[in-house]
């Protein structure tokens, strides 16, 4: 069978939402699951196993507001990793977005990551995509069943009215299955947003429509934080004026915070402007190089594939586990 006849399915939603759970679920694998407040997959990593006589690979993706990496990070290395899978003739089958159903409101992140998923696929693809809830087992039914309403009028409506279709996911082995079964059966996808702005039309990240939107996000902010120094810059003078050392000592650590966050989101900025053309390469390389190696295409259940670690356990003249970037 080859990569191209792969069922690939890629995974994604807010840090804590379970896709690393599923995925393990589904493919009897092991991959790190969180269990802190700290996000858990800051990489991309790819799962696989056979079902129904056919490969699936599941791809798992950090959420947006990881507390590793900033939103521009991911939405790079999200971004460059579809770019350079679609440039090397891999087409997704569909993708699940997970949604935890314990969640009492749809909070400023899980908000985030709705609509950058959106951004990143566009509408024609949303037929292929399964809105999903997970950790049922976590609420009573009848309050459970209330937030998918809720869900569903209020924050999926546009993407449900062009295709998406809704899931509960139960956290058994089954379950997840189901999911991927009923991701195979919508047929194959077209091509997501992001491939096509970034490999078909060439365009720089921040023209594309998940980076124009990260673009002002961050110019967002830039200005909140420029108007916090100008406060504290207001603060500073009248500690001065007052000789209060510890007014100015808390003043000049909030300053310095600011400065801080502003330098960082300039440089997201920056990121956002580069050219992804090397780093879509170098991914492509890297992504050659793994179907190349031994073990990706003939890999038992559950078996992991990741960039980086299948080159070590090339090297070290052994078949299976990876991480990509
Ligand atoms: N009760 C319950 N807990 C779950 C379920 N799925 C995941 N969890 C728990 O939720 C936590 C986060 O799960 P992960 O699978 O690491 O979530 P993730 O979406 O991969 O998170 P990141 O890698 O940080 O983006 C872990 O403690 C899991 O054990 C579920 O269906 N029910
Ligand atoms: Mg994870």
């Amino acid at each position: 069978m080859t990569a191209e006849e792969d069922v690939i399915i890629a995974v994604m939603g807010p840090t804590g939402a379970g896709k690393t759970t599923l995925i393990n679920q589904a493919t009897g694998g092991e991959l790190g699951v969180g269990h802190g407040l700290q996000s858990m997959t800051d990489s991309i990593q790819i799962a696989s196993f056979e079902y129904g006589g056919r490969r699936i690979r599941l791809i798992d993706t950090p959420g947006f507001d990881d507390t590793n990496k900033t939103d521009t990070d991911i939405l790079e290395l999200i971004s460059t990793h579809l770019a350079a899978a679609y440039k090397r003739g891999h087409r997704l089958t569909g993708l699940i977005y997970l949604h935890r159903i314990i969640d009492n409101r749809v909070g400023g992140v899980s908000y985030k990551n709705m609509k950058m998923f959106h951004k990143l696929c566009g509408d024609d693809v949303l037929k292929n995509v399964v809105l999903c809830t997970t950790m049922w087992s976590g609420v009573p039914e009848e309050v459970g069943a209330q937030r998918e309403e809720q869900l569903q009028s209020e924050f999926w409506p546009d993407m449900i009215r062009k295709g998406a279709t809704i899931a509960r996911h139960d956290g058994t082995r089954e379950s997840a299955r189901r999911i991927v079964s009923h991701v195979m059966s919508l047929g194959g996808a077209p091509p997501l947003l992001i491939q096509r702005e970034m490999i078909d039309d060439g365009k720089l990240l921040i023209h594309t429509t998940a980076g124009a939107h990260a673009n002002e996000e961050l110019m967002r902010l830039e200005q909140l934080y420029r108007k916090a120094l100008e406060d504290a810059q207001g603060e500073y003078q009248e500690a001065l004026a007052k000789k209060d050392l510890e007014m100015r000592r808390m003043v000049t650590r909030e300053r310095e915070s600011f400065e801080a966050r502003l330098k960082k989101a300039e440089e997201d900025r920056v990121t956002l402007q580069a050219s992804s053309k090397a780093k879509i390469e170098a991914m492509e390389r890297k992504i050659r190089e793994l179907e190349e190696g031994p073990g990706y295409k003939d890999s038992k259940n559950g078996s992991l594939f990741g960039i980086r670690k299948k080159l070590r356990e090339q090297r070290k003249r052994k078949a299976g586990t990876c991480t990509i970037a």
